[in-house]
């Protein structure tokens, strides 16, 4: 059966095409920079947005018209299984990620939900070998149930603690038997509400427990997808644990789990945080912790997560800049964490959604493959900082100087270098016109 019956296969157009159902940037055979764009990007299908979720806000019900809207329990399951094939295969996405809650209910036990996760992933992997498709990432929903309400690894009941170690166990066999790329912790409830009921020391301690544990057992399995941490700062909880990439990475050196992890990273979990995407991008390229991205976006006027998809050139041009960078993404992918808004509420618009990610992307990926070419950036960059290629600058970045040698130095030197502009308006208005000419 059908579930996406008005819309049929979407295919290159280049960009003087109107039709809406066709991509006028994202050509999978197209080479840029060495690679084709398929290559580039391992586009991937935010299971719980579009196959899972209906358009509920905190301040009304859901509004998604769907073809398995009058199923329930496992018939439901079952019927979002093959229209999420559907889906990937009309949109050309070759990858998928999910939480376990988002496939399967939760029935009313542990043993149902295990009972449950196996039959749906029976099904998913026999419609994964049947099309080819892959499992980006999976990972296991420790939020929502009212169980982790004080947290899971970071909660105050060990019982509850156990729960989770059990989910996180199921979603470890899942991954290895789906051969998932990648597997990911977000903790939207590791963190906390207030200090006055909580052991900060504690949490933190047995979250890293609980990773060391998941390390230990994907070994002990043979599961060898790449460990992904997701930070965000807030929402659902105050103040998360995972704030930003900077805190994470700290967190992972000081419990000596830098090596088994590297970061998902999210645009509006960026900005929630006061960060810019490429801020993100290059605190994690910068410590090789770059791993996979969840692309969205937020809303430059409200203050909280809205997981749009993304349409910003001008920010997915400074993303796939530090991408590039890092010589791409590895195991990594982009993994569409974006929700279609509460009125577009008909299939087709998950159909443009996706389009418009995948266009935006593309472009943006072609705008920083130029910019790199040309060397826009890094020849002005070079020159900045030519000063420490030389004479004194050389011996400080030598670790060659002291605080004396500098001192007499400066005493001696009375006619120190002038400063020179950054030139930041002429390096955005350089930007905007690569993006305007690609
Ligand atoms: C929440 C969020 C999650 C993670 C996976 O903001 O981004 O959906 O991507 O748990
Ligand atoms: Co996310």
């Amino acid at each position: 059966m059908a579930y996406f019956e008005s819309v049929s296969k979407i295919s290159y157009e280049g960009n003087n095409s109107t039709n809406p159902y066709a991509f006028k940037w994202y050509n999978p055979d197209e080479v840029v920079a060495g690679k084709t764009m398929a290559e580039h990007f391992k586009f991937s299908m935010a299971y719980w947005h579009t196959l899972t979720a209906g358009g509920s806000d905190p301040f009304g019900v859901n509004t998604a018209v769907r073809a398995w809207d009058h199923l329930n329990g496992l018939d439901l399951a079952k019927a979002r299984v093959e229209a999420a094939f559907e889906l990937m295969d009309k949109l050309n996405l070759p990858y998928f990620a999910f939480h376990d809650v988002d496939i399967a209910p939760e029935g009313s036990s542990l043993k149902e939900f295990y009972a449950n996760l196996d039959t749906i992933v029976d099904l998913i992997e026999e419609q994964m070998k049947a099309t080819g498709k892959k499992l980006l990432w999976n990972t296991a929903n420790m939020f929502t149930n009212p169980r982790y309400m004080h947290g899971a690894a970071t909660t105050c009941n060990a019982d509850v603690y156990a729960h989770a170690a059990a989910q996180i166990k199921k979603g470890l066999e899942i991954g290895k038997r789906l051969g998932g790329e990648n597997y990911v912790f977000w903790g939207g409830r590791e963190g906390y509400e207030t200090l006055l009921n909580t052991d900060m020391q504690l949490e933190q301690d047995n979250l890293a427990r609980m990773f060391q544990m998941a390390i230990d057992y994907a070994r002990e399995i043979g599961f060898e997808a790449q460990f992904l941490i997701e930070p965000k700062p807030k929402e659902p909880t105050k103040h998360q644990y995972d704030f930003d990439a900077a805190t994470t990475i700290a967190f992972l050196q000081k419990y000596g789990l830098d090596k088994h992890f590297k970061l998902n990273l999210e645009a509006n979990h960026a900005t929630l945080a006061g960060h810019t995407f490429n801020h993100e991008l290059r605190v994690a390229r910068m410590n090789g912790m770059l791993g996979s991205l969840d692309a969205n976006q937020g809303d430059m006027l409200i203050g909280w997560d809205t997981d749009e998809f993304p349409v910003d050139i001008y920010d997915a041009t400074l993303t796939m800049y530090e991408v590039l960078q890092n010589g791409g993404l590895g195991k990594g992918g982009v993994n569409f964490d974006a929700k279609v808004r509460r009125a577009s509420f008909e299939p087709e618009d998950l159909f443009l959604a996706h389009i418009a990610g995948m266009d935006t992307y593309a472009k943006g990926l072609k705008v920083a493959a130029k910019l790199i070419e040309d060397r826009v950036f890094e020849d002005f960059i070079d020159k900045r900082y030519s000063s420490f290629k030389e004479g004194i600058g050389q011996e400080i970045v030598a670790g060659k100087a002291t605080l004396a040698s500098l001192a007499e130095y400066a005493l001696n030197n009375d006619t120190p270098r002038k400063n020179e502009s950054g030139r930041q308006e002429w390096l955005k208005a350089t930007l905007n016109q690569y993006i305007l000419a690609e």
